[in-house]
């Protein structure tokens, strides 16, 4: 016969597992077979498969346009942010510092190390982060920038007057596409397909994952390797419900947090070849451009100014770009 007493402890601590099971929000500026989903589907399961909680993702479109998200999870709405890094340099400026031109590798490995063991990741954004109301979880890659336009081009002045759009929150992209010759457009995701069908703009710049996907490659004619870029994401979660939580929830999302990006990192390695790859396959006759070094050079020149005007523009810039060159040097050394 139970005691009325274990009945009451039994109910009491159904009741506090219960009460302690919540429902997080998770969105992001990609779909579900994307990379940033990718990521946020292993955070999930790991969540999920550890602890009462439950994670609601909602992919980009489903909340609004990516531009909204990162209010809408510094003012509490959502939890968690996946965020791409071209989306965040204007409310972080820091944070421009992974759209930064001729700056990280193109080497898939070397980008391996420099994700895993970067100290400006580690050690310097997250108090960067907290100072805009959000907890730094991950920064991981995408696949090399490609450029994608309707006539090729070969140097800065190909690109005069040429409309390139840009993600909509980075001021660096504005400054490396006019620095490039060309006259940048900031826009929103949800824009870019309409604009590239009415000739409101001449080109774009995105991973050949993306490009794949979106059928980008159907939209414009040339696709041009500059080697000046890498598409980066975050996540990110809201500073005010991760302080409130038990050390135990902490722990539980930070170690889902290192799970993910182990997962995303491993599929970092192969999302450019796969993209190129499925882009050769079923477009054929796109044409597929590699800019010489002698072509790179008056782009790489150019890029100089850029990297000068971001650290100028605050001690932190300045402090965090000079620890992002050593970290490189680092992922160069081991990186191979
Ligand atoms: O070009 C963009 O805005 C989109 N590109 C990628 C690779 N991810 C999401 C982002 O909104």
């Amino acid at each position: 016969m139970i005691s009325k007493f274990k009945i009451f402890v039994l109910a009491l601590t159904i009741c506090a597992t219960t009460l302690s099971a919540a429902t997080w929000k998770y969105a992001m500026g990609e779909g579900l077979n994307d990379p940033q989903g990718i990521y946020a589907t292993a955070f999930k399961e790991f969540i999920e498969e550890n602890s009462r909680h439950k994670i609601k993702i909602y992919p980009v479109g489903s909340l609004g346009e990516e531009t909204d998200m990162m209010e809408q999870t510094r003012a509490g709405l959502l939890q968690f942010l996946g965020q791409s890094t071209g989306y965040m340099g204007g409310t972080i400026p820091e944070m421009d510092l992974f759209t930064l031109p001729y700056i990280l590798p193109t080497n898939t490995q070397q980008l391996d190390y420099f994700f895993k063991h970067s100290k400006v990741i580690n050690e310097m954004l997250p108090s960067v982060f907290h100072q805009h109301g959000l907890e730094l979880l991950s920064i991981f890659p995408e696949g090399e920038m490609a450029i994608t336009t309707f006539e090729a081009f070969h140097s800065p002045n190909d690109l005069k007057g040429k409309k390139i759009r840009v993600m909509p929150g980075s001021p660096i992209l504005v400054e490396t596409y006019k620095a490039f010759g060309a006259s940048p457009v900031p826009m929103s995701w949800g824009d870019l397909i309409g604009a590239l069908k009415t000739n409101m703009i001449d080109g774009q710049e995105n991973p050949t994952v993306w490009i794949e996907a979106y059928d980008l490659d159907n939209l414009t004619n040339v696709l041009t390797y500059t080697g000046h870029g890498h598409f980066n994401a975050s996540a990110s979660a809201n500073k005010q419900f991760f302080d409130a939580l038990s050390s135990r929830d902490k722990k539980l999302i930070k170690a889902a947090a290192a799970y993910a990006h182990k997962v995303i990192l491993k599929e970092a390695q192969k999302l450019d070849a796969y993209g190129l790859g499925r882009i050769v396959r079923t477009n054929p006759s796109f044409k597929i451009v590699t800019l010489s070094k002698k072509e790179r050079a008056p782009f790489i020149k150019a890029a100089q100014k850029v990297q000068e005007s971001f650290a100028d523009k605050s001690d932190s810039n300045q402090d965090i770009l000079k620890q992002m060159r050593m970290d490189l040097k680092q992922a160069m050394k081991n990186g191979n």
